[in-house]
């Protein structure tokens, strides 16, 4: 087992990779920022090293930095949470070139689903259920109108380089189609530098709906049920459950032992999410994230496992704690991120916490960085905590999502706590009747 691991992350998430480390008798190295010299990851380390000015690109993505700090305190892997240099195949291939082991995938693994067309025919050829659309790219105007009278309107083209929503666009009909080719191609081109573009159906009115999946790297792998992230605003999840409201046992084990055997097939290392779009029934492979996801807490909470020690054993070449047959659902969970943002417009609001008071109890997790007196900055995204919830079932959970979150206090910022609040009343919340565009509908119904 390593000795000493660092993790080149911030917030909430270096908390929870800290707290792995700690119990697993691991010494933690935290890097950081200027801007985050007082941050609590900082504090909570065993030693720290400042790689750099405010700015992400020149300290928590930037990959000399990083490494030098790696050298300097003698860590031997790196843990790189969600977000900056998480799915960074290159990262990955330097870290390899200089003997520091990254806990995650391979740099193959890691090109191969960042790239959507590629993602998706490796998806179809493991046996993964895929929305119907092109062969791979679509190069021009003419091959897009006649693939899309092969699929039938309304048809959704995507960006190859894209992900996350960034790059789409939606066609109804054929007028429609040459304005949304062009488009999404500029754009692709403008965000990403590569114009690639590929065509699918567009499912009017699916869940998001993700299934974790997590393998040895040496053949064997299992999986974690699903998450239900359907809620979200502007592609940014607000709200997330586990189990997912509408998925029945039969189909979970269905669509689990698909990807569980698919990951298991490419000798997968870690933990990887199958992003589906879930419509009538049938499952429809949108993408593959091959990090721990910010809503991983929900899995946890529902099957009683450490995901980030698990990640750490098979990054140490160890087996897995767990085998499929361990893995039984024990209730509902539920997660809300808070953000430093002013409701309904969403508009980051940094500033300085006065006091900060975490809910506690039975079945109540706060994942959050946050200490009274601190001064978030402006330079980073806005999440500044997570509350996880579990009880023993959906009504449960709800229930005490509401009793934590009035018990939870955060003066001095602005945050997302009364969208909770007013979200909690909605008979279709409480029924978990919603889909991707209920959160968008709503707040536009609600607040204009
Ligand atoms: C789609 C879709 C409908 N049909 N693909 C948005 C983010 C990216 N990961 C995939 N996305 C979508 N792909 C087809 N064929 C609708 C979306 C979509 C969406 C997906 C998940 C969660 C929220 C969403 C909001 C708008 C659009």
């Amino acid at each position: 087992m390593f000795e000493k691991i660092l993790i080149a992350n911030r917030g909430e998430i270096a908390l929870r990779v800290i707290r792995a480390c700690r119990e697993m008798g691991i010494k933690s190295v935290a890097v950081h920022s200027t801007a985050d010299a007082d941050a609590m990851h900082v504090r909570m380390a065993d030693e720290s090293v400042c790689i750099g000015p405010n700015s992400s690109a020149e300290s928590y993505l930037s990959i000399p930095a990083i490494v030098s700090a790696c050298e300097i305190t003698g860590a031997e892997a790196i843990h790189p949470g969600y977000g900056f240099l998480s799915e960074n195949a290159n990262f990955v291939q330097v870290l390899e070139d200089h003997g520091i082991t990254f806990i995650g995938p391979t740099a193959e693994h890691i090109r191969i689903m960042g790239d959507k067309i590629t993602a998706k025919e490796t998806a179809k050829a493991l046996g993964i259920p895929v929305v119907p659309g092109s062969e791979g790219g679509v190069p021009d105007v003419a091959t897009a109108l006649k693939t899309a009278e092969g699929i039938g309107y309304p048809v959704i083209i995507k960006a190859t380089a894209g992900g996350g929503g960034r790059g789409m666009k939606v066609a109804r009909d054929a007028s429609e189609l040459e304005v949304a080719f062009r488009t999404a191609r500029s754009e692709a081109k403008a965000a990403f530098g590569n114009d690639e573009v590929y065509i699918e159906k567009y499912l009017q009115k699916p869940r998001h709906i993700e299934i974790q999946v997590f393998g040895d790297g040496k053949g064997k792998a299992v999986h974690l049920g699903e998450r239900d992230c359907s809620l979200q605003r502007r592609h940014q999840k607000v709200f997330e459950e586990a189990p997912g409201p509408i998925i029945t046992p039969e189909q979970r084990a269905r669509i689990g032992k698909i990807c569980a055997d698919a990951v298991a097939k490419i000798n997968y290392i870690g933990a990887g999410t199958i992003e589906f779009l879930f419509e009538d029934g049938e499952f429809y492979f949108i993408e593959m994230n091959t990090r721990l996801q910010v809503e991983h807490p929900v899995t946890e909470a529902i099957f009683g496992v450490d995901l980030v020690r698990e990640q750490i054993r098979v990054a140490a070449g160890l087996p897995m704690s767990f085998g499929q047959d361990d893995l039984v659902i024990n209730g509902h969970a539920i997660e809300v991120r808070i953000n430093a943002e002013k409701i309904p417009e969403f508009a980051p609001r940094p500033g300085t916490v006065k006091v900060f008071h975490a809910p506690g109890g039975l079945g109540v997790r706060m994942d959050s960085a946050l200490y009274g007196g601190y001064r978030i900055p402006p330079y980073y995204d806005s999440l500044i905590g997570k509350l996880i919830v579990h009880g023993r079932d959906r009504p449960e959970a709800l229930a005490r999502l509401s009793r934590a979150l009035g018990e939870l206090i955060i003066d001095g910022v602005e945050t997302t706590v009364p969208l909770f609040h007013a979200l909690l009343e909605q008979e279709d919340i409480q029924t978990g009747s919603y889909n991707i565009h209920w959160l968008e509908k709503w707040l536009a119904a609600t607040y204009g």
